[in-house]
């Protein structure tokens, strides 16, 4: 529930963190689009789908930055001055529940086409990863927005069941096809995975601590801060790692590509310049 009061220094604080948040998102979508050439071919989906995931969050975030001002009015003159609750508006959580919603199956299907798998490996990991992480998200909504700390308990807990089910079959069943990948390839997946898991496990510790007793406003915003810079690394830095082992992988599967490219980064060291790399 959002609080009725914010201070100066809470309000601040969600408002810029709203606003660093969309320009990540905006322009991490924007690198990955403009990267797509140095690539090959085959791996440039993945790159678009995760352009595609930075770009519905940098949407969400615009639509949740206008639903924070319209929640609060202040009489603060000069900067300075409590924000208190707008009168018939209220913030709307389910903007980022929508997003996650749309983002975080795409998130799952950026790092099972970037390895570029056997067909039926790929098909039988998604058609497991994508419902777990649909469900996952929609168990966690009405526990979200519930006003009983016994409900958002409940909830919270349900959605961990495939919360734990998709670390399980990242961890473990993908464990066993990485063999196959080049090993600085197979490095880049270790630390993906890595932060994978560590920015995923921000959201639910970011949606207890309402429930871990500290006071309304204080909490309220210590979730908004978890939710958005767990956003951050789970969407856009995830991204550019995505993009580094399409990259490697790129290079691994054709020298000549490997070549061109490292050509054209020595090119413009020593200056020449009008090196064209067919793309
Ligand atoms: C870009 C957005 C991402 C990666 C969102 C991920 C969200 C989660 C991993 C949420 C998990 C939750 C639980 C495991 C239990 C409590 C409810 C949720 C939905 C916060």
């Amino acid at each position: 529930m959002i609080p009725e009061q914010l201070t100066q220094g809470q309000y601040d604080t969600v408002y810029n963190l709203l606003s660093l948040v969309i320009a990540a998102q905006l322009f991490t979508a924007l690198f990955l689009v403009a990267a797509q050439p140095r690539v090959l071919p085959r791996y440039r989906q993945a790159l678009l789908v995760s352009a595609v995931v930075c770009g519905i969050a940098a949407y969400h975030y615009f639509r949740i930055f206008d639903s924070f001002r319209d929640a609060f009015v202040t009489d603060a003159v000069g900067g300075r001055g409590t924000y208190t609750q707008a009168p018939g508006a209220s913030f709307n959580e389910g903007y980022r529940y929508v997003d996650w919603l749309l983002t975080v199956p795409l998130l799952l299907v950026e790092l099972v086409v970037v390895l570029a798998l056997a067909r039926k490996l790929q098909a039988s990991l998604l058609w497991r990863l994508i419902p777990a992480s649909a469900l996952m998200i929609a168990l966690g909504y009405p526990g979200e927005v519930a006003s009983s700390d016994a409900v958002r308990h409940v909830f919270g807990l349900l959605s961990t069941i495939p919360f734990l089910y998709i670390l399980y079959v990242l961890f473990v069943e993908l464990t066993k096809s990485l063999d196959r990948q080049p090993p600085a390839v197979r490095d880049t997946i270790s630390k993906l995975r890595i932060l994978l898991f560590a920015s995923w496990g921000v959201y639910p510790i970011a949606y207890l601590v309402p429930l871990l007793g500290f006071d309304g406003a204080d909490a309220w915003v210590g979730k908004q801060a978890g939710y958005s810079i767990a956003d951050i690394l789970a969407k856009c830095l995830y991204g550019l790692l995505i993009y580094r082992i399409a990259r490697l992988k790129s290079f691994a599967d054709d020298p000549a590509f490997a070549e061109a490219e490292e050509g054209t980064a020595e090119g413009h060291a020593s200056g020449r310049s009008g090196v064209q790399v067919p793309a």
